[in-house]
């Protein structure tokens, strides 16, 4: 395709088996899934183009807006400030199933200003823009005339035209010893070996893309989509996605894995993975692109 979108990549219509059956419950049954061809972001939105967005339209970011009480009725009130979570790496192992151990609310902390109130972008505008939630990234859609892909969308782009691979790539996680994509080497929460090079998110396009030419799919930021959690998976425990949310507030599949994905806790640096985040929360580890559909 000739005509193609300022930095959109064509992913052809086509068929493939969606889900695994050899990781974690969610992610099965494999069924074959059919998808429109469509066009999606190369790479996920960054700080620098989120900024333009908000110039543009004023948006002001959930995070950025005080919080309802009666949506938060067993929270300190104490709490309901404008803010969102930051991961802060524990000392050593702790409890994995109590995600407080390494996630804090913090007040201030925005995408501008992700790792708190004493952090900044500056130096961040190639990276994927977090802090946004579901409401967010669906503005910065509209606003660009684009849309968040389906799961199954998603999910195919990343998969680029592999069948029933592991990971984007292929089944070897570091093929020839080369790391694919940005996730959490070593002991999660604790020790970040750091093998391919970054703590935290990093540019967007420093690792190489997959079949499509899409960077991204796999780690840095899990990525927004557009598909609801039926209700299935209700009492499952987030992953490394908290919630300070109740459980009436809605929530919708997030896909890819990020940096804070790790072997010893959360595998899910994999196409099939996914995971289910409440529309209202957003944290340092997620993020979204977009995608256009042929009218
Ligand atoms: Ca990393």
């Amino acid at each position: 395709m000739s005509d193609a979108p300022e930095g959109m990549a064509w992913v052809p219509p086509g068929e493939f088996a969606m889900g695994s059956e050899d990781f974690y419950p969610e992610e099965g049954p494999v069924r074959r899934v059919a998808v429109e061809g469509f066009w999606i972001d190369r790479e996920p939105v960054t700080v620098a183009e989120f900024r333009r967005f908000v110039k543009a339209t004023g948006h002001v970011t959930v995070a950025e807006r005080p919080l309802e009480p009666d949506d938060y009725p067993d929270a300190d009130p104490e709490m309901l400030v404008p803010g969102s979570l930051v991961f802060r790496p524990s000392r050593g192992p702790v409890d994995l199933r109590d995600f407080r151990n390494w996630w804090e609310y913090v007040p201030g902390t925005t995408w501008q200003r992700p790792d708190g109130p004493a952090s900044d972008t500056y130096t961040r505008g190639r990276h994927p823009v977090t802090q946004v939630a579901y409401e967010d990234a669906s503005a910065y859609a509209a606003w660009a005339g684009k849309a968040l892909p389906t799961e199954a969308e998603w999910e195919y782009a990343a998969r680029g035209g592999l069948s029933g691979a592991v990971f984007a790539w292929g089944d070897e996680f570091a093929p020839g010893g080369q790391m694919m994509a940005n996730t959490w080497q070593g002991e999660f929460p604790w020790q970040n070996l750091l093998a391919d090079g970054y703590a935290g998110t990093s540019p967007v396009g420093s690792f190489a893309p997959n079949g499509f030419g899409l960077h991204d799919m796999t780690g840095n930021v899990w990525e927004w989509t557009c598909d609801l959690l039926n209700g299935d998976h209700t009492a499952q425990s987030p992953c490394c996605g908290p919630s300070e949310s109740g459980e009436h507030i809605p929530r919708r599949v997030i896909k890819g894995g990020s940096h804070l994905c790790a072997p010893n806790y959360c595998l899910r640096y994999r196409p099939a993975a996914r995971q289910f985040e409440a529309i209202d929360t957003s944290t340092g580890h997620i993020g979204f692109r977009c995608v256009q559909r042929a009218a």
